[in-house]
């Protein structure tokens, strides 16, 4: 799950509705909102139907003009303000949000014109910069104050009854979802591994805190509002943070979905540019909207960067391939015979017989040998899958 987060005001939730709002009709997909603030975004990617040659029958995502669509689950986090890790505005229930999310888009008015509250003004008359040192600070003073609360027990344990430290951790912050492997990676990072946790002091406690934090949740900047000025300096400015940076204008997205749902234009997320269909139905307003999205926006940042920045967080903070796993290596149909039903986001790192396990846990107790489609290579049970590979498993237990 992906989580939006920022100050109020910056368009998390234009960002939210434009995201959602879906553009390609998807059968059977298992996900329904209870919440109006959680919903279902896309993660876009070129898919292989077109290689192949074959129409796909897509279940659970959509495929449109080669273009994959899989749906991610992304939430709309109450907005942030200073010291919501003391309970402050809306703080616990807006960090309950976080918690949850695999990987943050913060969203920060590039055109500086919200201040530090939300409140509006001059464009230019506030640094978004702030808002990312601000942020980083209220979440490592979160995390520092859930692992302080309980240090002297954690300690203790770990040295009287010689637990393993990364266990107790783990423990620890397993509300924030925070796995293992971050917990040993963190320690090694800020070189405490090896250091007694009953010598750890505020420093040692904060270094953890902040690497921690820093993998469980990765980052990246949505620098909304780009349609205003100015907005070029800050852009620069806001690299120097460390996170990546997104160019982002929210209100053209969701403005280009709304006309593309209603068949006034072509439109396709991520895209550069669109094309009017009916120019006849377009009042002269709506049409000079247009024109200054593409302006403004397309022409200047390549797109709106909305579906860019879901993108940049699933495959690239989150290091996810996509994998089509099927029944058939020739005809590339499931037991159904449905062309490439399936499309899995997985970590990459995944092997073949972990990717059985995820399609079925008996698929995975009788693996036998997976094929690759483009080779019809037979490959192993550690067979590292690669993005967009086709994928058969043979198992020596069939699916129920
Ligand atoms: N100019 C401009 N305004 C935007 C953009 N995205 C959102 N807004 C406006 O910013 C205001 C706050 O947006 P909202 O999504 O409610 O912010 P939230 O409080 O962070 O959820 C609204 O008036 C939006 O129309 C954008 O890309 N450009
Ligand atoms: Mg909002």
């Amino acid at each position: 799950m992906l989580g939006l987060t920022g100050k109020p005001n910056v368009g998390k939730s234009t960002f939210f509705a434009a995201a959602t709002l879906a553009m390609v009709p998807i059968a059977n997909y298992p996900f329904t909102t209870t919440k109006a603030n959680l919903g279902v975004t896309y993660a876009t990617l070129e898919c292989v139907c077109r290689e192949f040659g074959v129409e796909d029958q897509p279940v659970g995502s959509a495929c449109t003009g080669g273009i994959r669509f899989v749906p991610v689950k992304l939430v709309d986090c109450p907005g942030l303000v200073p010291g919501a890790w003391k309970g402050r505005g809306l703080g616990n229930q807006f960090l309950d949000e976080v918690r949850r999310a695999d990987a943050l888009m913060l969203v920060v008015d590039i055109s500086g014109s919200t201040d530090a509250e939300g409140r509006p003004g001059k464009p230019g008359s506030f640094d978004p910069l702030e808002d990312v040192k601000f942020l980083d600070e209220e979440f490592d003073m979160w995390f520092y104050q859930v692992l302080r609360k309980d240090w002297d027990r954690i300690a203790r344990k770990a040295e009287m009854l010689r637990e393993p430290l990364p266990s107790l951790l783990a423990e620890k912050l397993s509300g924030l979802q925070v796995e293992k492997p971050f917990i040993v990676k963190a320690l090694e990072e800020a070189d405490l591994a090896s250091k007694k946790p009953g010598q750890w002091g505020e420093k040692e406690l904060q270094a953890f805190a902040g690497r921690v934090r820093r993998l469980a949740k990765p980052l990246l900047i949505v620098a909304n509002k780009v349609d205003l000025e100015p907005a070029e300096d800050n852009l620069e400015r806001l690299k120097t943070s460390g996170y990546p940076v997104v160019a982002c204008c929210a209100e053209a997205e969701l403005a280009l979905r709304r006309a593309g749902e209603k068949g006034l234009i072509d439109y396709k997320p991520g895209s550069s540019d669109f094309k009017i269909l009916k120019p006849e139905s377009l009042t002269k307003k709506q049409q000079e909207a247009l024109n200054l999205v593409r302006e403004r926006v397309l022409s200047r940042h390549g797109s709106t960067g909305v579906q860019k920045a879901v993108n940049t967080a699933i495959f690239s903070l989150l290091g996810r391939i996509a994998v089509f796993p099927v029944e058939d290596v020739e005809k590339l149909t499931d037991h159904e015979g449905r062309v490439l039903p399936d499309c899995y986001l997985v970590p990459s790192g995944t092997t073949a017989r972990q990717l059985a396990a995820l399609i079925h846990s008996e698929l995975a107790e009788g693996f036998i040998h997976a094929v690759e489609a483009r080779s019809k290579r037979r490959l192993g049970e550690n067979y590292l899958l690669r993005h967009r590979d086709v994928i058969k498993i043979v198992s020596s237990k069939a699916r129920v």
